[in-house]
């Protein structure tokens, strides 16, 4: 504990060359928090700590499984805390207008400046933004509390998921200082500037730039609003003014088309190419404000026969699952965590991301953007939802954040409106969902007439649920949660024909793995999923098998692996550490990579690459074993102990095989290289044959 004493004040203090447009400070830094629900007008003493933004008091009791907190209803605090704050704004300051923007806090927050109540924001995934103007001193340091709270909320979805609730701030916050008239911070938090591709053509692009200015003068303003994009080199390539009358108060919409000529498109993994989009809004011959924002010039649809299509050309979308969790940090992820999650995403080669299951970081779209991901983002209407009017009114508002928060991202594709929702399944039992998705689709559509909506289902029967979203995907786990990794096979065109031979996304599968559980011999599939052995090599076939049937597969429009990276469920108890669901192709802290990673990487990098599955399995007992190489070579080879066991040409899924390898007792030294295109790369480990343990079978 630190006491207050302890702790240097250091009060925000906004550029004394404060210029006439919009200012933004961060306020990551100097807070005081105390997990409790200490209220309002409680002193700061040394029971609080002094913590720094992103925060969550739910890093390590949310990873660790409910029985090390039995004291506590879920395993880990879901429960109101404090957090509080002093700044100081400067004398520029005055006269302007003051936004604080959180960009997220969970799950229901109450924002207070010197002692007032400024705005309540329910939801733990999108940004949200509040006026301070009238609240804050000039001639005095201000004081902002937030009480987060992240306890059940009956009308706040989720209601249940497999993943650990984090609560905190556990995203950046900012103060913004803006002219009296400004592009409205205001408007679902969003950036106030919504592009639209109305026309995509060789010869040209047509834009509609709509933006949204709030005047909180007095008297009516005439604004100017000026427009103008950039192209990657940062030329001007197109620009447009117009006159915005916005009355005493209130705030005005003005919609402006552009044209580029000869646009470059943003053409996915093959070309993510970025223009910029900047709004200037003039009043009274100066600049007040400015926004800008990321131009990525492309269509996306899901036709029913031939897949995705981005620019009217069929894109292959594979990729995987994401959620916003790391071992020990929880939710509270720095744009560093962000970025070595996307590296390692683009690294294995994937062409799309499911954010499962909620709007993630702002960091996280615009390294997708950059990147050339075709992103699946969704609001967290996970297995079921409750009557009250509220709840639905809520699952609106987190689908309009999410998508005007999103709007201009071009990796941001498909909507997702729900995850395995079923009024007959799902504890706690709900009302049927069919009327939700219904306006929730409408309303994705008013809000964007570009994206198609999307959701994931876990019935392999016929369901009404399937027919509400543009494009239905199913979540399968053949293999895992049922039946053999040879039922893929049949289940993909089973899951089409059920549809009318519509394709179908795969929006999940997968299995669980273990780096230090292995299986020797003949795999068998886990006798049930919950308990600890959760060997490797089992995950391994699991994808090998799923992905032979995937790939190309004319009845899908895209797949999604279960999961990246292992993530905090604290409920969970099985595999190798209680409160972890580890269905990942990565572990949880980033730094080893599965077998099931690399066998992604050879099918979907170009790169040379080649790597010795089940390298951790050692010691072992079995003196002939079969050796499995993943690689993209035309030719690889493998040595045991210096002496070649010959080349073999990798199969359709880029394995390669050396049936029956008798290894020595002790210590072998297993080699393997793969030549392509004079390029040659390598691989090794060391494996020890030891004795079988006394009564082990033959
Ligand atoms: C699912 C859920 C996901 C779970 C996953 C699993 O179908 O959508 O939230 O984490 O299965 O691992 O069981």
């Amino acid at each position: 504990m630190i006491s207050r004493a302890m702790v240097p004040t250091v009060l925000v203090c906004l550029s004394s060359a404060l210029s006439a447009q919009r200012q933004a400070t961060s306020l990551d830094a100097d807070w005081r928090f105390i997990r409790s629900d200490v209220g309002l007008g409680a002193t700061v003493d040394s029971r609080w700590q002094a913590v720094a933004l992103p925060h969550t008091w739910n890093n390590l009791d949310g990873q660790n499984g409910t029985a090390a907190d039995p004291g506590l209803v879920d395993g880990y605090y879901r429960g109101a805390a404090w957090y509080e704050r002093q700044f100081q704004l400067p004398k520029e300051a005055a006269g302007r207008r003051v936004f604080v923007r959180f960009e997220a806090v969970s799950i229901v927050s109450d924002v207070y400046v010197n002692d007032r109540h400024v705005g309540q924001h329910r939801g733990a995934f999108a940004a949200f933004c509040f006026e301070l103007t009238s609240f804050l001193r000039s001639d005095a340091a201000n004081v902002i509390r937030v009480r987060a709270d992240n306890s059940h909320f009956q009308d706040v979805p989720p209601l249940s998921a497999d993943f650990t609730m984090g609560g905190g701030i556990y995203r950046p916050a900012s103060l913004i200082t803006t002219d009296a008239v400004c592009i409205s911070p205001l408007d679902s938090a969003s950036s106030g500037v919504y592009l639209t591709i109305k026309q995509l053509a060789a010869e040209s692009a047509a834009i509609e730039v709509r933006t949204v200015v709030s005047n909180g003068l007095t008297t009516a303003a005439n604004a100017q609003v000026e427009v103008e994009i950039t192209d990657g080199g940062g030329q001007i390539v197109a620009t447009g003014k117009r006159e915005l009358p916005v009355a005493a108060g209130q705030t005005a919409t003005v919609d402006q088309p552009v044209r580029i000529a000869h646009p470059h498109l943003w053409q996915g993994r093959k070309d993510p190419y970025l223009y910029t989009a900047t709004v200037r809004l003039h009043r009274e011959g100066r600049v007040v404000d400015a926004v800008t924002q990321p131009l990525g010039l492309r269509t996306i649809q899901i036709a029913p026969d031939r897949g995705v299509l981005l620019n009217d050309e069929p894109y292959p979308v594979h990729g995987v699952n994401r959620h916003q969790d790391r071992l020990n940090k929880g939710w509270a992820l720095t744009p560093e965590d962000h970025g070595e999650d996307i590296r390692q995403i683009l690294d294995l080669g994937c062409t799309g991301l499911r954010l499962a299951h909620y709007q993630q970081s702002g960091v996280v779209h615009d390294l997708c953007d950059r990147g050339g991901l075709l992103v699946w983002q969704e609001i967290p209407l996970v297995n079921s939802i409750s009557g009250l009017p509220e709840f639905a009114a809520n699952a609106k508002q987190q689908l309009t954040e999410m998508i005007k928060q999103g709007y201009n991202h071009p990796s941001l594709c498909f909507w997702g409106l729900f995850n395995e929702l079923n009024a007959t399944w799902a504890e706690p039992l709900g009302p049927a969902p069919d009327q939700l998705i219904t306006e929730l689709r409408k309303l994705a559509h008013q809000l964007d007439a570009t994206r198609p909506t999307v959701a994931a289902s876990w019935m392999r029967e016929p369901s009404s649920l399937h027919e509400l979203p543009d494009r239905i995907s199913f979540n399968v786990y053949p293999g895992w949660y049922w039946g053999s990794p040879d039922d893929y096979e049949k289940l993909l065109p089973h899951l089409s024909e059920m549809m009318g031979g519509r394709r179908v996304g795969i929006s999940e599968y997968g299995a669980g793995a273990s780096i230090l559980h292995h299986q020797e011999g003949v795999l068998t599939p886990p006798k049930s999923t919950g308990t600890r052995f959760h060997p490797e090599e089992w995950q391994a076939i699991v994808h090998e098998r799923a992905w032979a049937c995937a790939q190309n597969n004319p009845h899908l429009w895209g797949t999604f692996v279960w999961v990246m990276f292992d993530f905090a469920s604290d409920k969970r108890d099985e595999g190798d550490a209680p409160g972890r669901n580890d269905k990942g192709l990565v572990t949880a802290d980033r730094q080893v990579r599965k077998d099931a990673f690399f066998f992604y990487q050879a099918n979907w990098t170009g790169e040379p690459m080649v790597y010795l599955a089940s390298r951790r399995m050692t010691p072992r007992h079995l003196a002939t074993t079969e050796v499995k190489v993943y690689s993209n070579c035309a030719d690889v080879e493998l040595m045991v102990n210096g002496a070649s066991l010959g080349v073999v040409h990798p199969d359709a899924v880029k394995i390669c095989r050396w049936p029956a390898v008798v290894l020595a007792p002790g210590v072998n030294r297993i080699e393997t290289v793969g030549r392509r295109d004079g390029k040659e790369v390598r691989d090794q480990c060391a494996w020890t044959l030891e004795a079988a343990p006394a009564g082990s079978p033959p």
